[in-house]
């Protein structure tokens, strides 16, 4: 990142963007295609703790209007915790890195519109390039690489992608293992529902050399948890015990430019958990109704699926755990902060 004599921010990608669009005669013939809020821009200037949100989440994971609501109370357990907020997403054809409360109302009131797609690193030039046609929710493959465009180092979301069962024929694996792999940042989730393949998804992040770690005792076996349910039956490479101990390993990822990216699975607090056995049923016969559903339409067809079977149950989950997931993440972030300035 460079700061222009404007004090504009210009990414590695040469990029600039602007809070102000008046100051975007200051700085080039042409403005660009990402405008970060001013909140966001001002933490980035003074180096106040940042947390990038995703927000597919919203447009294709929510229904609404309990998306908008889940929008407002993430940046709110973010901001009480002395963070900034940043939600990622496309509005109009412009990427914007942190959103005021007019735009989170209008990108999540924009959900299940025909104009509103799913975001990931190969959709976002062709959204950009074509004016001011879409809204885009981003996928946590492309919130990471928006977010590490402009600096910010750690994101909270709700599930992963991964490799999908079949995946070894279909070859249908999300970019969110490959993005977190060429990126450098730590990213908080809740692990991957059960209709993705565990193992095979642990191994390709193992080849891509992504940190993959769980919140939980270092003197227990701990399993990568499954997203609704605590448990997945698969067994987490690393633990770790802390949000202080996760800045740590990041911060240490950070010093040695390894530039690939590390994960943080948080379970699912206890009390709001769905029993792995009462799931993956209803998540198999989500799987099997959808099957003619290939591509990126496949996971939210999936999610929405797992919404009616479970009666909008798995909606209060799905919100709690993403809840403390930005908590987490912010915690993360605070811990960055004073590692390293
Ligand atoms: N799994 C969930 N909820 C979600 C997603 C996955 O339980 O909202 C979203 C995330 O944005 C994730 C994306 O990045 O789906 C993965 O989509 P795909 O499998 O098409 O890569
Ligand atoms: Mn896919």
């Amino acid at each position: 990142l460079v700061w222009d004599p404007a004090c504009n921010l210009i990414n590695r990608q040469g990029w600039h963007a602007a809070s102000l669009k008046t100051n975007y005669s200051n700085i080039g013939p042409k403005p660009g295609p990402v405008s970060i809020s001013k909140e966001v821009l001002n933490a980035l200037r003074t180096r106040k703790p940042i947390l990038g949100l995703e927000t597919a989440i919203y447009t294709h994971g929510f229904p609404k209007p309990d998306n908008h609501q889940l929008a407002l109370e993430m940046e709110a357990v973010v901001r009480d915790l002395g963070v900034v907020p940043a939600t990622i997403g496309i509005l109009d054809g412009e990427i914007h890195i942190g959103m005021t409360e007019e735009q989170l109302k209008r990108i999540t009131d924009s959900a299940g519109e025909p104009h509103t797609h799913k975001i990931s690193r190969r959709d976002i030039a062709y959204h950009i390039a074509s004016g001011t046609q879409f809204n885009g929710g981003t996928t946590i493959a492309g919130t990471i690489l928006l977010a590490e465009s402009v600096g910010i180092r750690v994101i909270a979301t709700g599930g992963l992608g991964g490799v999908h069962k079949g995946g070894e024929n279909s070859m249908d694996i999300s970019a969110d293992l490959t993005e977190l792999s060429r990126n450098n940042i730590a990213v908080v989730t809740s692990g991957m529902k059960s209709f993705l393949d565990a193992p095979r998804t642990l191994e390709f992040l193992e080849t891509q050399g992504v940190f993959v770690s769980t919140f939980g005792n270092k003197s227990e076996k701990v399993d990568i948890p499954g997203f609704f349910s605590r448990e997945s039956g698969c067994l987490s490479p690393y633990v770790v015990e802390s949000p202080e101990e996760a800045a740590r390993i990041y911060f240490a990822s950070e010093r040695l430019g390894l530039g690939s990216g590390s994960l943080y699975f948080n379970p699912i607090p206890e009390e709001y958990e769905i029993p792995k056995s009462e799931m993956d049923p209803i998540i198999a016969s989500a799987v099997e109704k959808t099957s003619a559903i290939t591509g990126k339409d496949n996971t939210p067809a999936v999610l929405a699926e797992i919404l009616k079977q479970t009666e909008g149950r798995s909606m209060e989950a799905n919100r709690q755990l993403v809840l403390n997931n930005a908590k987490i993440g912010a915690r993360m972030s605070l811990e960055l902060s004073r590692l390293r300035y």
